[in-house]
């Protein structure tokens, strides 16, 4: 073979863009005036010098078969719609959690059970989420719930981390695309705390398409944690990115980058500063107990004003301006800053919390005097997190690096003291989004692992076609210098994740009988006269026909179901089984209909039977050696 017909290796293919150039003219308009800074210049390794260099330090990150990892991971699946868990330090993806989309294998979208969750919003098949937070206890994951936005479809979602499953959602009124989303840490998570993201006319009913003149704001939100309800709705100036809340119960902040309201991009960036707001719990809840809110249309969530009126703030929220279309805002686990990252601007802006009271009280001329350090960290801050020893960690998105920074030096350089703050730069590939480092929004925080969620991974693995897989990338924070232990793929778009100790995360082995998780099947079948653990029953109420069987390993308790072309059907099962891990599946051919029942679980799913014949129907999950022939058929009769 002549060496042009030598077939190509395309994953050998050079790499012909250098680290710095490959964002190339995006990142130029998008990082606008930062451009001329890029000069800066550090060695490019290759692939095979990074592996070299990982070497030593991924023996201490390897997770031998038969060992468990010391850290659950909560991902999230971006617009991809799940939540996936994963094993920290070995990067193994343990399980996927379905929540805003549709799941063949657990029938997550198609069970009755996870569309009474879904509620209104079960006709949408998408959606976008970004924040994964554990609930907490006085500053501390309590490993009861994991919440979590979707930009999309403006919801909210609750994950119970004892079955690793949604247990609600409700979509936010009044506001549109639900971004930042944080947890109150103090005294607990009574509120989650949600950004929504875009300017939009209110009432937004048609009568004003312009988002630039007339009213137009968007809201901050809470919601109870406890019961998934609209809690309060707060109207700000601009626009709402991230957030986080303060170690008191007392404060909680946003980033808004788009103080100019603009609606196109030059617009949002025409500010040198766009601000951070923070929000005083207190004087909310007072105002609320005193019945000073209104509502709006169609919902009975209290709504406040928290927008300026003639230059002149609200009792609600304060305006502290930094630079420049700010991103995600991260809270110290020491509990004294709020920190906002800058994106334009080079800078993080570090807000001492203990000056917020007088900031509220009047104290302060200028509301930047509550920051105590804006340090140059490097090009396109997003988000910074910690390792409970002073030290902060902010991904550098157009650097491509996340760099190590000292914080009570930062504060000292600010006062004007000669002292580099800046301990380390590490290059991560390529383009970092969140990193987040194990227990760091808690009083936990244990400098032990950092993640970094990289948006392009361009050389770092098989090519896998024009859609490339996101690089999670584990690094060891545990010494003095940061150590790239481990390159993670993962599929569209893990925007932000948690890292748990294993010991603060208890799920079950086997379902109670009496989760609330199914409780309202139960109910059905109850009102039916049919106990769930013994019975296997066919009922007829006119076109309805509700199917009630038992599966135990390898057979399902009802094996024909007639019924007659136009019925609607409703096929629950119980799952006898008692051990672990024996799961069955229902999956009735061409209709469908496919789901998960775990042991001592009750799954539903309904139906209509719209086409006459003999339909098989099988169980699809491997359960047994004789899991093959666990299978019946639904027999429709012609109408
Ligand atoms: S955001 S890459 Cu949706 Cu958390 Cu910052
Ligand atoms: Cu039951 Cu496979
Ligand atoms: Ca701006």
């Amino acid at each position: 073979m002549s060496d042009k017909n030598k077939p190509q290796d395309s994953q050998d293919a050079p790499v012909s863009l250098s680290r710095r150039g490959f964002l190339g003219a995006t990142a130029i308009t998008s990082a606008a005036g930062l451009a001329g800074a890029a000069g800066l210049s550090s060695a490019v390794m290759t692939r095979e010098s990074w592996a070299a260099a990982a070497k030593e330090a991924r023996n201490s990150a390897h997770v031998a078969p038969g060992e468990l990892d010391e850290y659950y991971g909560f991902w999230s699946g971006g617009h991809q719609g799940e939540v996936r868990v994963l094993g920290i330090p070995s990067m193994r993806e343990l399980m996927r959690i379905p929540v805003f989309n549709t799941d063949s294998a657990t029938g997550w979208g198609i069970t009755n059970e996870s569309k009474r969750i879904m509620g209104d919003s079960a006709k949408f098949h998408n959606g976008d989420c970004h924040h994964p937070h554990i609930s907490m206890t006085d500053g501390r994951y309590d490993g009861k719930y994991l919440f979590i936005n979707d930009k999309a479809n403006t919801r909210i979602a609750r994950i119970r981390l004892d079955i690793m499953k949604c247990d609600k959602m409700i979509t936010v009124p009044n506001v549109q695309a639900i971004h930042g989303l944080r947890l109150q840490k103090v005294p607990h998570t009574k509120y989650v705390f949600a950004n929504g993201e875009f300017i939009i006319p209110h009432p937004n009913d048609g009568t004003n398409l312009d988002v630039t003149s007339g009213e137009r704001y968007t809201m901050f939100n809470a919601v109870d944690a406890e019961k998934m309800e609209m809690a309060f709705q707060v109207m700000v100036d601009g626009n709402l990115d991230n957030t986080d809340a303060d170690y008191t119960g007392k404060y909680a902040a946003a980033t808004c980058y788009n103080s100019e309201g603009a609606v196109d991009l030059g617009g949002m960036m025409r500010n040198e500063r766009d601000w951070v707001v923070v929000f005083n719990v207190e004087a909310i809840e007072a105002a609320i107990k005193a019945g000073k809110f209104v509502t709006l249309p169609g919902h009975p969530v209290p709504v406040l004003d928290g927008r300026k009126k003639d230059g002149k703030d609200s009792p609600f929220t304060r305006y502290i301006p930094v630079p420049k279309n700010p991103h995600g805002l991260n809270t110290s686990p020491d509990g004294k800053y709020f920190i906002a990252n800058g994106k334009l601007s080079p800078t993080v802006s570090v807000i001492e919390i203990s000056r917020l009271d007088g900031l509220f009280a009047g104290k302060y001329q200028d509301p930047r005097e509550v920051i105590v350090a804006e340090p140059e960290l490097g090009l396109g801050p997003l988000h910074t997190t910690f390792d409970g020893r002073g030290n902060g960690y902010t991904t550098l998105f157009l650097d491509s690096q996340v760099v190590k920074w000292d914080i009570d030096a930062a504060i000292r350089a600010y006062n004007g003291e000669k002292v580099n703050y800046i301990k380390q730069k590490l290059d991560v590939q390529y383009q970092p989004g969140h990193n987040h480092a194990s227990l760091t929004e808690s009083r936990d925080a244990d400098g032990k692992w950092l993640v970094v969620l990289c948006k392009f991974s361009k050389d770092r693995f098989l090519l896998t076609g024009p859609l490339h897989p996101e690089n999670d990338q584990l690094i060891d924070i545990s010494g003095e210098e940061m150590k790239l232990v481990h390159d993670g793929p993962t599929y569209a778009e893990p925007h932000d994740c948690i890292l748990a100790h294993r010991s603060q995360i208890k799920p079950i082995k086997i379902w109670k009988r009496d989760d609330p998780y199914f409780a309202d099947t139960v109910a059905m079948a109850k009102k039916d006269g049919v106990k769930l653990e013994e019975d296997n029953k066919i009922i007829r109420d006119g076109n309805k026909v509700r199917v009630y069987m038992t599966s135990m390993a390898p057979a399902f308790g009802i094996t024909e179901i007639p019924c007659k072309q136009g019925d609607e059907v409703t096929v629950t099962i119980t799952n006898l089984d008692m051990i672990e891990d024996v799961t069955h599946g229902f999956c009735l051919v061409n209709h469908g209909v496919s789901m998960e029942i775990s042991p001592q679980q009750t799954s539903s799913v309904t139906f209509i039977a719209d086409k006459p014949g003999v339909h098989w129907y099988y169980c699809n999950w491997f359960c047994h050696a004789l899991h093959m022939e666990m299978v019946g058929r639904l027999l429709v009769e012609p109408a």
